[in-house]
């Protein structure tokens, strides 16, 4: 699929290891921390497509495919699928050739997209720099496919390209990408891999690991959206990748929009400049992915369990602009504080369709495909941040008549009662709107101005009552 209709996706993020068992179980032990191999499969989520488009996903982010190495590593198994050897191979744990192909039929046929992450920076090996097999790699079968052995220094860019990631336990054998020959092989594997499993979008590890030159013809040989990871906080930094890639995560959003809702003393009006950074400074922030947890940082709930802090960023991370990716037990407030913690099997929550984030994110999810579905242009207006003080935050997103307007508060479940009068919303007077989490009806003023009722420091979202549909709120 092309990065136009991903604008209008909805991610849903998971670890094949960590998502479901074929046959459902959900009494199968995991302990995270233990980095084993949990017994998830692409099986499993065939069978559970249904939990995940309740929440009112259309697509999904699998972690890689790949043949990984084979040995228990000081750190545990490459469960996650970042220590691959042979490019070509499946990871059987997983399943078969089969099963990964029938995923992606499920979800086609339910109109879904499958996401499959990739990684070209690096192989994976058991043990130091010193011992590696090179005739193990497939098809970089040979030393001269790689870069020779340094350690990453993050204050050189040139080191962080051509050092190896890993340490001494994993090593992280670093490819020179700068070779034709590589180039040219990672170009011919993508469009393979693309093409045989069906895939409608890739997600790129370790972007800014590699030279910005390389990923231009890599996103091309691939012929769908491709959104690259480059963990780094600076939109001086990250947005410049959008040149050579159709997206990148979020990363510069992510960080103001955990501490702004991490805590009750968060900053809302550095969130509300990084809404604005980025959209001076990327390319264009409606390609990007939009995130407040992932398998490498510390679960939200880590930080509070504040249920309406908890739902605030969900809503956030939802309305505001680019694609939406929610990680896996995100809806279970799950809170495994990092790496290997964060990767708690989502199986163990029994699936339950009843927490409160679970039906919370169907909600906005809901709201925000409606928005979609009523104008087609909704996704390409650049969300405005409209009014911000202590605790609040408000945004606007989309065209005259057919816009939402989402207000955001960290003042906790504790938080007391107000009430505002927004202005700058674009609605026009006498105009009826719906605000979807409460399912009550607002009428905008003879000023233009809506007004809004804050309550137990939960999130409100608006829209025209005449465009809402009957499966929301009826
Ligand atoms: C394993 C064990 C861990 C153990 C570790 C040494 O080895 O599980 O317990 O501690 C995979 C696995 C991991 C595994 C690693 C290494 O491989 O999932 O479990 O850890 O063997 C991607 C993936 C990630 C994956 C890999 C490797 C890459 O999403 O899951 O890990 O294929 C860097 C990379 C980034 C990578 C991330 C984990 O590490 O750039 O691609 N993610 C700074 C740097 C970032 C750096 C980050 C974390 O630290 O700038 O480049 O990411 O190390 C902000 C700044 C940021 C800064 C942050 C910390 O602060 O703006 O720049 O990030 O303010
Ligand atoms: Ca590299």
């Amino acid at each position: 699929a092309t990065p136009e209709q991903w604008r209008s996706q909805s991610i849903y993020f998971l670890l094949t290891d960590r998502f479901a068992h074929t046959d459902g179980s959900v009494s199968a032990k995991c302990d995270a921390s233990m980095g084993r191999y949990c017994g998830g499969t692409w099986r499993g989520i065939i069978n559970k497509l249904d939990y995940i488009q309740g929440m009112g996903f259309t697509a999904v982010w699998i972690t890689p495919v790949t043949a990984q190495l084979e040995e228990v590593t000081p750190y545990g198994d490459p469960y996650h699928g970042y220590w691959q050897q042979d490019i070509y191979g499946l990871n059987s744990h997983y399943g078969t050739a089969k099963d990964l192909k029938d995923l992606a039929a499920a979800l086609h046929k339910r109109g879904m997209y499958l996401m499959v992450d990739v990684v070209a920076n690096h192989m994976g090996y058991d043990g130091s720099h010193n011992d590696i097999d090179y005739s193990k790699f497939n098809p970089f079968n040979n030393k001269k496919y790689f870069h020779d052995y340094c350690s990453v220094d993050y204050s050189s860019q040139g080191n962080v390209q051509n050092c190896w990631l890993g340490d001494n336990t994993v090593a992280l054998p670093d490819l020179k990408t700068e070779r034709n020959d590589v180039h040219t092989m990672w170009q011919n594997w993508i469009k393979y891999l693309v093409k045989e499993y069906s895939i409608d979008g890739i997600r790129i590890d370790t972007v800014r690991h590699v030279q910005k030159e390389f990923w231009t013809g890599f996103n091309k040989a691939a012929g769908v959206y491709c959104i690259g990871e480059v963990f780094n906080g600076d939109a001086g930094y990250t947005c410049p990748y959008q040149e050579v890639l159709d997206g990148v995560l979020n990363y510069p959003q992510y960080f103001p929009l955990r501490r702004a809702f991490s805590s009750t003393k968060g900053s809302m009006k550095e969130l509300y400049n990084m809404i604005n950074t980025v959209k001076s400074q990327c390319a264009d922030s409606t390609l990007l992915g939009s995130f407040v947890e992932n398998h490498d940082n510390p679960r939200f709930a880590s930080y509070t369990d504040d249920i309406a802090l908890a739902k605030n960023a969900a809503v956030f991370t939802i309305m505001a602009d680019g694609i939406p990716i929610i990680y896996a037990g995100q809806e279970h407030q799950y809170k495994g504080n990092k790496d290997p913690v964060n990767r708690e099997a989502t199986w163990l929550s029994k699936y339950n369709t009843n927490s409160p984030l679970y039906k919370l994110i169907g909600k906005a999810n809901a709201i925000r495909n409606q928005a979609i579905y009523a104008s087609d242009r909704y996704t390409t207006y650049k969300n405005y941040p409209i009014y911000q003080d202590d605790s609040t935050i408000a945004m606007r997103k989309g065209y005259d008549g057919s816009q939402t307007v989402t207000v955001l508060s960290n003042l906790g479940a504790g938080g007391k009662s107000y009430s505002l009068s927004l202005s700058n919303t674009g609605y026009k007077a006498g105009t009826k709107l719906t605000e979807v989490i409460t399912c009550s009806t607002v009428t905008v003023d003879s000023n233009g101005k809506v007004p809004v009722s804050m309550a137990g420091g939960e999130p409100r979202i608006f829209y025209p009552t005449s465009k809402i549909g009957t499966s929301l709120c009826s």
